[in-house]
């Protein structure tokens, strides 16, 4: 009887809990918040000391947020919530000509063709024993599976590889604490016969034939470059989200699943018929060691890999046309799976790498489970039955324990590295603080609303800085002045140093934020690059020199070569261009100097802008329509004679 009161309980909670989560807005309510009642009591009275960066001075940190679907980065400074830059990365910039000018294009070239868009999650910086060091952030690229590279040194997307057998490329990227490799794995699952090429399956074949894929990307150690080692070949499950092992679990890496019914439709979500999905651990370390020592077979792709050349910056495709893979059934040890949750969603392991933390969305409870244990349930096979050869560990051998009543709807953890994690409760729309130690809840803090991912600076290292969190909200409502329809998205600081939490500032972000980097700023403003040095700048059209500028006819082509300086354009008057050629102006920045960038622009043509650095050349390509005289101007504000910088193109009838 009791049993079935617990279970019926239980049941209810779960329905509760499905139907807040699908009533998303709706159910803000149960953060006890009056809507339009924006002041919040919980804010700190000395919040604004402790957010203040004077005029002049420096944040401490810096930030990285992904921009959701607008395919971007920005980089806020911490602890003023500053907006300091926005680095396109997936998407056409205007600002800067990124995916405009011709250099830059290749970057968005994909096997699907030119694709400017993506809906990017996660950052994440690129790592020195299990520490961040600010030299490279990774990101992904969610719809057509794409991981990017962007160099902090000057904050620009540099590389972008696609990663083929994947589909919704979200659990991705991971560095492992070495950056030895960026593991990227797939949230859909995909038909995969193992021969490549488009393969037309029935729906109805999902559970056969369709599986996910861990990929594993290799890292140049001092360039940073990708390269695609292999990949594994996991069951068709749904793959959410991954960590990363550190010190003793260092090996490994960790990922949520969901749908591992194998369903083709997801729509029964309510009438779940597993109650219980899966940790999968892969220990990645092994996985190279079966790679290296020929495991791996070679099937047939298709992929596109795009760099930047550091010093023509000019970017370059190369499409791929293998991959290796591993397949689990054959690799005894390198994968186990641990039942967690229901449709779990985050995972997060702690500082010591003793603890993952399952974030299970719809569990009223927070599992916790132990590295050690886990290690013990391996050695003694304490397992479970199986999937596709990969064992199940059984649930009480790997638990530590579950954190009761940690609030509605956990999502993400991060760590203070004092003991302390924080979760996210996107349901009942707080921040709860608990003890690593005795795995009760310390704290809780309402945020505004419905918070995703949470950020502590290292919060995901191997020692988290834990002065600050950012939090990043779902829904903003009320938190600033209205925007039409659709309110500016919201990330909130809340200081951590104490025992309590206190709320510090608001501050708007752009697109929508999923997760976030944090990291100090003297580990990269030292590094960041003032200007691009003229005599390495190695792009064929390049001219170093106003005497060597040229206007240069073939056929029905017209190459400008030509050069800016403040403030003028060399040449100003060009002549001999008619209706119909294809007008490429390749402008060289001659400037030698810190924030000099010269913009180019030209009437009528549709890739209107760019912007070139100081002693990079970038190339505009004009198909003009018309006859007439056509005005081209410098559009970044660069000198007091800044409006004068212009000049004339003719365009002859042909
Ligand atoms: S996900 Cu968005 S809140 Cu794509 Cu990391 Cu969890
Ligand atoms: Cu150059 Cu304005």
């Amino acid at each position: 009887m009791e049993t079935l009161i617990n279970k019926l309980k239980a049941a209810a909670l779960k329905m509760t809990l499905l139907m807040a989560l699908a009533a998303g807005a709706a159910f803000q309510g149960c953060s006890g918040t009056e809507q339009g009642n924006s002041k919040d009591e919980a804010v700190s009275a000395d919040a604004a000391t402790a957010v203040y960066v004077a005029p002049g001075e420096h944040d401490e940190l810096y930030s990285f947020l992904s921009g959701g679907f607008n395919g971007q980065v920005s980089v806020y400074g911490i602890p003023s919530g500053r907006l300091l830059k926005i680095i396109p990365v997936f998407t056409q910039f205007a600002e800067n000509g990124y995916g405009y000018n011709e250099e830059s294009k290749a970057m968005l070239m994909t096997s699907h063709g030119f694709v400017p868009w993506d809906d990017l999650h996660h950052p994440k910086l690129s790592r020195a024993d299990g520490m961040a060091d600010g030299r490279w952030l990774f990101v992904n690229g969610n719809n057509t599976p794409r991981v990017a590279r962007v160099d902090l040194k000057t904050f620009e997307t540099v590389e972008i590889m696609e990663i083929p057998n994947s589909a919704g490329n979200h659990c991705s990227p991971y560095p492992t604490n070495n950056n030895e490799y960026v593991l990227a794995g797939t949230r859909f699952s995909v038909p995969l016969d193992m021969k490549g090429g488009t393969q037309d399956v029935s729906l109805n074949d999902y559970k056969d034939k369709f599986r996910g894929s861990i990929s594993f990307i290799k890292v140049d150690k001092e360039h940073g470059d990708m390269e695609l080692d292999f990949q594994i070949l996991v069951p068709g499950f749904d793959y959410d989200l991954a960590n990363g092992g550190k010190g003793p679990s260092e090996d490994w890496v960790f990922f949520t699943t969901y749908n591992t019914e194998k369903s083709a439709t997801l729509k029964e979500l309510g009438a779940s018929q597993n109650d219980r999905d899966y940790l999968a651990a892969i220990n990645w370390k092994l996985a190279a060691k079966y790679a290296a020592e020929g495991k791996a077979k070679e099937m047939p792709a298709n992929y596109y890999h795009n760099k930047m050349d550091h010093n023509s910056h000019i970017a370059k495709s190369t499409v791929k046309k293998t991959v290796r893979y591993l397949l689990p059934e054959d690799c005894p040890g390198m994968m186990y799976l641990l039942p967690a949750p229901k449709s779990p969603h985050g995972i997060d392991v702690d500082p010591t790498g003793e603890y993952m933390v399952v974030n299970g969305k719809l569990a009223s409870s927070l599992p916790v489970f132990a590295f050690s244990k886990m290690q013990k349930a391996i050695k003694n096979k304490d397992f479970d039955g199986e999937v596709n050869g990969i064992p199940v560990l059984k649930y009480e051998s790997v638990l530590a324990a579950e954190v009761k009543e940690p609030g509605l709807g956990p999502l993400h953890t991060e760590f203070d590295g004092k003991g302390n994690a924080y979760s996210t409760m996107f349901v009942s729309s707080e921040v709860v603080k608990w003890s690593l130690k005795d795995f009760q809840v310390k704290d809780r803090m309402p945020v505004y609303y419905s918070p995703g991912h949470l950020m502590i600076p290292g919060g995901d290292t191997r020692e988290p800085y834990g002065k600050y969190m950012v939090v990043m909200n779902k829904i903003t409502k009320d938190r600033f002045l209205p925007t039409g329809p659709e309110l500016m998205h919201s990330a909130q600081l809340i200081d951590i140093s104490g025992e309590k939490m206190k709320m510090l500032l608001d501050f708007p972000t752009v697109a929508e934020p999923h997760y976030a980097q944090g990291i100090r700023a003297d580990l990269v403003a030292p590094n960041s690059v003032k200007f691009f040095k003229l005599d390495e700048n190695t792009h064929p059209e390049a001219v170093k020199s106003e005497k060597d500028v040229s206007v240069t006819r073939n056929g029905r082509n017209v190459k400008i070569n030509m050069t800016s300086i403040r403030s003028h354009f060399t040449p100003d008057n060009i002549e001999g261009v008619q209706v119909g050629d294809t007008v490429l102006f390749h402008v060289t920045n001659l400037e030698q100097d810190w924030d000099v960038p010269h913009g180019f622009a030209i009437m009528g043509a549709n890739n209107a802008e760019t912007l070139i650095m100081p002693g990079a050349t970038q190339t505009l390509k004009w198909v003009p329509q018309q006859a007439g005289i056509y005005p081209f101007y410098c559009t970044d504000f660069c000198s007091a004679l800044h409006q004068e910088m212009q000049g004339y193109v003719r365009v002859s009838p042909r």
